[in-house]
């Protein structure tokens, strides 16, 4: 049986972190004043470890240093490498000794983070298959593999049907190197193109795994401190109901990674999965990340219906338009 850890790297810079400039916003700790580090779910984490789940086995795990740092009352380290060390050497990592580890990446600012993380989990757990997916990997892959020498391989785009290649795979490496889902160093080399392997039906992903973050410690996220509109900030989940976008926005990345064609979950499962939240984590409100939130205008408003229907809220930290359009019908 695998056990995989997944990590999620500070989405801030050492140096941003321990000094913030102006344009960042700070936190008070008993150290000193930091930069603030956004402590969203790691939705990708939970579809990925719900997905292999279905199939499999398999154990997951979750250290996201943004937890780490966002609940640490001090920090002295002089640098991130050596806090990671810290971290990841600790008793109940190298006790659980995972056969996978899963480094996920989505903003460009945790680039060093990442290299930082794959150099220390490559010490600690030598043997360990060590891979990358998101945003970064996707697109930097040939960075990545110029700075460091440390991961097995990268994932290309969505990473829920290669992870679940790589768990079923007797030979883990030889899986790497003769797949086009994966990207290593060899392949580069060959000229090898990679390719997406999309879930068309997003119904075919589980309700996403929540047991594998604190979520409590996810409640204490500074950045929905920012949203007036929401009265208890505690009890907030983000949700994607959806994948992909239609736009070709020259700023935007997300194609890379999700594509260019809309994908959705059913009505019946967005109702399902809502209920489950409001019932089982006491969710008052809903935060959508769709990056297209309103692709089809109908099924926006059903599933804003829904909401209603369910006595929740919704938001949106994406998308001004949808923004608008969820206040106006909800009041919120
Ligand atoms: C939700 C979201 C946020 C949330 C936080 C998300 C989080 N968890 O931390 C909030 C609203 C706070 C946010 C803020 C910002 N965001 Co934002 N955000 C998104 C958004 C819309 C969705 C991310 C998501 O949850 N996706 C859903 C899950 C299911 O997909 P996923 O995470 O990509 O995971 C899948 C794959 O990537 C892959 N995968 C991921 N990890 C791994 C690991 C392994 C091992 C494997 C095999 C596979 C794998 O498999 C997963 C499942 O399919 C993305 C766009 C997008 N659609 O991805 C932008 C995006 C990530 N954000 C972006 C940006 C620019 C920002 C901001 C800088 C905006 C701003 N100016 O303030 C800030 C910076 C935040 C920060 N950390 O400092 C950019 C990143 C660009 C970049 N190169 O850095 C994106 C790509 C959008 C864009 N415009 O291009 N964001």
């Amino acid at each position: 049986m695998d056990k995989i850890l997944f990590i999620v790297p500070p989405n801030i810079k050492y140096e941003d972190f321990v000094n913030p400039p102006d344009n960042v916003k700070m936190v008070s700790k008993k150290s000193g004043n930091f930069g603030t580090v956004i402590t969203d779910m790691p939705l990708g984490v939970l579809s990925l470890s719900a997905y292999v789940k279905k199939f499999t086995t398999t154990q997951t795990r979750l250290v996201d240093f943004n937890i780490v740092l966002n609940k640490l009352e001090n920090f002295g380290f002089p640098s991130f490498a050596e806090f990671f060390h810290d971290v990841l050497s600790a008793p109940k990592w190298k006790g659980y000794a995972p056969s996978i580890i899963c480094i996920s990446v989505l903003f460009t600012p945790s680039y060093q983070n990442m290299l930082d993380i794959a150099e220390c989990c490559r010490d600690i757990f030598p043997i360990t298959v060590i891979v990358a997916g998101g945003g970064v990997p996707t697109n930097m892959y040939n960075e990545i593999f110029r700075d460091s020498t440390c991961f097995d391989a990268l994932c290309y785009g969505e990473g829920e049907k290669p992870l679940l290649g790589l768990v079923e795979a007797d030979d883990k490496l030889q899986h790497l190197e003769e797949n086009p889902l994966w990207i290593t160093r060899r392949e580069i080399e060959r000229g090898q193109s990679f390719k997406h392997d999309f879930i068309e039906n997003l119904d075919e992903i589980p309700f996403y795994d929540f047991d594998v973050v604190e979520i409590d410690e996810y409640r204490l996220n500074p950045t929905i401190s920012a949203y007036p509109s929401i009265r208890r900030k505690k009890h907030n989940f983000p949700v994607m109901t959806s994948r992909g976008c239609v736009h070709r926005c020259c700023f935007c990345s997300s194609h890379t990674v999700h594509g260019r064609k809309m994908r959705y979950h059913s009505i019946t499962r967005v109702r399902e999965d809502f209920k489950r939240l409001r019932d089982q984590y006491g969710v008052e409100t809903i935060i959508f990340q769709d990056d297209h939130f309103m692709a089809n205008k109908q099924r926006a408003f059903e599933i804003i219906d829904i909401v209603k229907e369910l006595q929740m809220t919704a938001f949106s930290q994406i998308h001004w338009l949808c923004m608008l359009l969820t206040e106006k019908y909800l009041r919120l």
